[in-house]
């Protein structure tokens, strides 16, 4: 059987894709990508003919993996972490496994204000950040908040926010990357954790894809212009 595909949007703007794309990596899970880009017709609307094409929600991530295709982030790193127990993509521990779920549920349906005024863009430096909403401001105390507590409780096991790498880092992953573009000032702790992802071998790789990226994508790169 062919091996898994996923499709991706880009690299440099996805976050959404960056995410199972890590999991996959860290799981040494072997698939295959297909990056379907964003920005042209039908875009921010679930509506861009390709990605209708290969996904029923109309938005990427999605995973072909013979028959199945499952259309969203978190269900992939579910499925990969089936795929491969023993890759440890969740804590051992039960009950921190279950808190490593709240914390990648809480980032698959929170940080709203955070995500719209801070939309990915992996190579952009603002050299000083713009003045946050109350909204934002209010996102960026429980991220830190979240990521200080873990990483307190956690710092003997590794850098990452459950000790070892796993899907809340996958998760969190383009949150460091949102800090890093909009000059945002993070606590010690947290800017250590931001180091550990960027240093991570398959974060650098997706980081490579995205500034050997040619497309532009003029409404995210002019935010704050
Ligand atoms: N809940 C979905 C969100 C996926 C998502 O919003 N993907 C964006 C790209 S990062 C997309 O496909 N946008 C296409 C559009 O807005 O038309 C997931 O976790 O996979």
């Amino acid at each position: 059987m062919s091996p898994p595909c996923l499709f991706i949007g880009n690299k440099n703007y996805s976050s959404w894709s960056m995410r199972p794309w890590l999991a996959l990596k860290w799981a040494g899970i072997a698939f295959e990508e297909r990056m379907i880009p964003l920005g042209g017709p039908g875009y921010g609307k679930s509506r861009i003919a390709e990605i209708l094409a290969v996904s029923d929600s109309g938005r990427v991530p999605a995973l072909h993996a013979g028959e199945l295709r499952i259309h969203d982030s978190l269900a992939i790193m579910e499925w990969a972490n089936e795929q491969a127990p023993e890759a440890g993509l969740y804590p051992r521990d039960a009950g921190l496994r279950a808190l490593a779920r709240s914390a990648a549920a809480e980032m698959h349906a929170g940080f709203a204000a955070m995500r719209n005024a801070m939309s990915m863009n992996i190579r952009r430096r603002m050299k000083t950040a713009p003045a946050w909403s109350d909204e934002v401001k209010a996102d960026l105390a429980r991220l830190f908040e979240l990521w200080g507590g873990l990483r307190a409780r956690h710092a003997n096991g590794g850098p990452f926010l459950f000790g070892a790498r796993g899907i809340v880092d996958a998760m969190y992953a383009p949150m460091a990357t949102r800090l890093r573009t909009y000059a945002v000032e993070a606590p010690a702790a947290c800017q250590a954790y931001c180091e550990a992802i960027f240093a991570d071998d398959a974060f650098r790789a997706w980081e490579a894809g995205a500034l050997a990226e040619p497309q532009r994508i003029a409404s995210t790169d002019e935010l704050y212009t």
